[in-house]
């Protein structure tokens, strides 16, 4: 029996964090093995908010090299970049033209990022009907991403719904958001209020998966706790600890009952310490072969495969979809 397709992106919106890490990237390394797999770069995207062009030629790159890797295995996983395949722009004006300024407007991502700013770009208002096309384009039935995203899920939904019924087939698949359950939320270290995030303003922050091994102890070393000096798991009362033991968790395997019961008797300064040692010796290897596949040829090699594969794929959607609609000649 042919495996089900799975399909998600991650913005090269900067460095990912360890937060990223546990609770995106790692996830994939399961789904590969699992569905039929497509794994792309967003790329435009990220060009609703300004770019420096420069920058996010690096950052697409950076990423690519991040899923190799981590062990995502391009001969299991399609892996490319959206911008090198042009149906999915004018898949995304076809679905613009069957979406609603109504329902575009109710859209938390849009709403959240357009407040603070008078000028915003139409793509940021639009930015979900190309969302759409990136999913219904390849008839992907899972799409897991982040809470934020759901809602961007549910209205490709409703547009493939809306398209299939008023051309009366299945023309596009349904796709179904996968959000993880709530797992680890790693906080920022810096204010446990908030969860770390790669675009913070603050560099201490946030740990990258590519800091070397000195900016992680610092990083570490610095993180917010609180005066009480008592190591116990209150993610209420004690954010910045609480923090801390569930790095610890996540990064070792073991539970947080057996974390806290590891660090009786120690101080703050031994836990961030440790933290610290298990961070840096799960991020070395990756590391090590994330400076070996920026200098390869093999990104290169799997974002052409990629880009090869999808194509075709697209091309045959897109050309019903075109026909479907009533644009060109039949
Ligand atoms: P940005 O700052 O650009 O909004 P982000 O770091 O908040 O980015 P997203 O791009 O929103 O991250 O999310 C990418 C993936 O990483 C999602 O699957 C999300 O669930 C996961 N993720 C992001 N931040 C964390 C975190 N602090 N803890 C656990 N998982 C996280
Ligand atoms: N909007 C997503 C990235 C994204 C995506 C997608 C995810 C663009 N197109 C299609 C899944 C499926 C984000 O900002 N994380």
């Amino acid at each position: 029996m042919s495996k089900e397709r799975l399909l998600t992106g991650l913005q090269p919106s900067g460095a990912l964090t360890i937060g990223n890490y546990i609770g995106g990237v790692k996830r994939l390394l399961k789904y590969q093995d699992e569905y039929d797999t497509f794994l792309f770069v967003p790329d435009m995207h990220a060009i609703t908010v300004t770019q420096d062009p420069a920058l996010l030629h690096k950052r697409i790159k950076e990423l690519v090299a991040i899923y190799l890797a981590v062990g995502i295995d391009p001969k299991k996983v399609h892996l490319y970049i959206q911008s090198e395949n042009l149906y999915h722009a004018n898949l995304s004006w076809i679905l613009e033209c069957h979406s609603y300024f109504g329902e575009m407007s109710r859209m938390h991502q849009f709403k959240e990022k357009s407040k603070n700013h008078e000028n915003f770009t139409c793509g940021l208002f639009t930015y979900p009907a190309l969302m759409a096309a990136d999913i219904l384009l390849y008839d992907a039935k899972y799409v897991p991403t982040g809470a934020d995203q759901k809602q961007h899920v549910e209205l490709a939904r409703n547009i493939a719904d809306r398209f299939n019924s008023r051309y009366g087939k299945e023309y596009f698949v349904k796709p179904e958001p996968v959000i993880p359950e709530v797992g680890a939320r790693i906080r920022d270290l810096q204010d446990p209020s908030k969860k770390m995030s790669k675009s913070t303003d603050n560099p201490k922050a946030s740990v990258f998966m590519t800091d070397d091994e000195k900016s992680i102890r610092k990083k570490f070393a610095s993180a917010v706790t609180d005066s009480d000096g008592k190591i116990c798991f209150d993610e209420e009362n004690k954010p910045g600890v609480s923090n801390l033991l569930t790095l610890y968790s996540v990064f070792t395997g073991l539970k947080i009952d057996e974390v806290v019961a590891k660090f009786q008797g120690s101080g703050y300064g031994d836990l961030k310490n440790e933290v610290a040692n298990v961070v840096i010796d799960t991020m070395k290897p990756i590391q090590d072969k994330y400076k070996y596949y920026l200098e390869s040829t093999e990104i290169d090699e799997a974002l052409d495969e990629g880009r090869e594969f999808t194509n075709k794929i697209a091309k045959e959607k897109y050309e019903i979809i075109r026909n479907v609609v009533g644009l060109g000649r039949n």
